[in-house]
């Protein structure tokens, strides 16, 4: 037996679906919205991996030090057998880890992108013969099964991309994985934290403009997936900080007016001058407010770790 596996929950169609109803939803409603999750295409993913590596934006490496500092009390105090990453990536950070974790018998990487998963989970199972990798594809804000493997279990959402769910998306999805878990397991959540304004922007709006080419890389999409005339040339990169919602928010601003045709909708949509789509929230999180809604939804936090500059913050919690 293989061990390596690739279990599909996502129907082959449910991407296209979702991101034609995505769409239409978004692009039809003032203010335009679009959910960050399409920013991940081949390309868009290649863009993220180079953000991680500007010296503007800290939350990987910030993330990566509590990991590589804490790595061996995450293994005692969960004990874990299998580990099931959500929204898994490159799962470059989950080597440490797994490096950590030696009971370790199977790794669930969960991840809309087959291809994300088929190469980081091909390298794993070729490094760790012991170790069985079950990856899925899946999209994990929506209902989960997960392949029966021995407890306890760990799950990890690491990156801080909790933050890119509305308030009551992100309720929803904790009390989901919630209900994925048995007594022994625990959730370990990645969350960036509130800071200077500057420092946070900054972060999203990189002067080399790596960020901007992310951001209108879901034009690309959906030009490319929904046969559509988007003109990235027509739109300005715009980061910035909400202090209320405590979130940063990236927008494309349209240069000036202008109508976009979707033909796989049947749908033209217009753009005034100035006008703006919003495409990502990403909120930041101070330790009262994680605590207070990991225990909504049912976790009792145990553990809360930042990098020595307290930018970031990983939390450990049971059930
Ligand atoms: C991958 C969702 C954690 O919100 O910081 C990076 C995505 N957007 N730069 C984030 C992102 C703009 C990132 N997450």
């Amino acid at each position: 037996m293989s061990p390596f596996q690739l279990t599909r929950i996502l129907p082959e169609d449910a991407t296209g679906a979702a991101l034609r109803a995505d769409v239409r939803s978004g692009l039809t409603r003032s203010p335009k919205t679009l959910p960050p999750k399409w920013f991940y295409d081949a390309h868009g993913s290649a863009l993220f991996e180079k953000i991680t590596e500007l010296s503007e934006y800290y939350p990987t490496r910030a993330e990566r030090e509590i990991l590589h500092s804490r790595a061996e009390r995450i293994a005692a105090a969960s004990g874990a057998r299998t580990l099931v990453e959500l929204g898994s990536g490159s799962s470059e950070k989950t080597r440490l880890l797994l490096d950590a974790l030696p009971g370790l018998d199977s790794y669930v990487p969960v991840d809309v992108s087959a291809s994300a998963l088929e190469d980081a989970g091909r390298a794993l199972a070729a490094e760790r013969p012991g170790l069985e990798v079950h990856a899925l594809i899946a999209d994990f804000t929506r209902a989960l099964t997960l392949p029966t493997t021995p407890g306890p279990r760990l799950v990890a959402f690491l990156g801080g991309t909790v933050g890119n769910l509305l308030p009551t998306e992100r309720a929803a999805f904790l009390r989901s994985v919630r209900r994925l878990l048995e007594p022994g397991d625990m959730l370990l959540l990645g969350t960036d934290l509130v800071k200077d304004e500057r420092e946070l922007v900054t972060a999203y709006d990189d002067p080399s403009g790596v960020t901007a080419e992310f951001n209108k890389n879901v034009l690309a999409v959906i030009n490319r997936e929904l046969r559509a005339d988007f003109d990235p040339q027509d739109f300005d990169h715009v980061a910035r900080w909400d202090p209320d919602r405590e979130w940063v928010e990236m927008r494309l601003r349209a240069r000036r007016a202008l109508t976009v045709h979707i033909q796989e909708l049947d749908l033209a949509v217009e753009f005034a001058a100035g006008e703006e789509l919003r495409t990502e929230v990403s909120a930041k999180f101070r330790e009262e407010r994680v605590r207070v809604e990991l225990a909504a939804a049912g976790f009792l936090p145990a553990h809360w770790w930042t990098d020595r500059r307290g930018r970031f913050a990983l939390s450990l919690s049971g059930v």
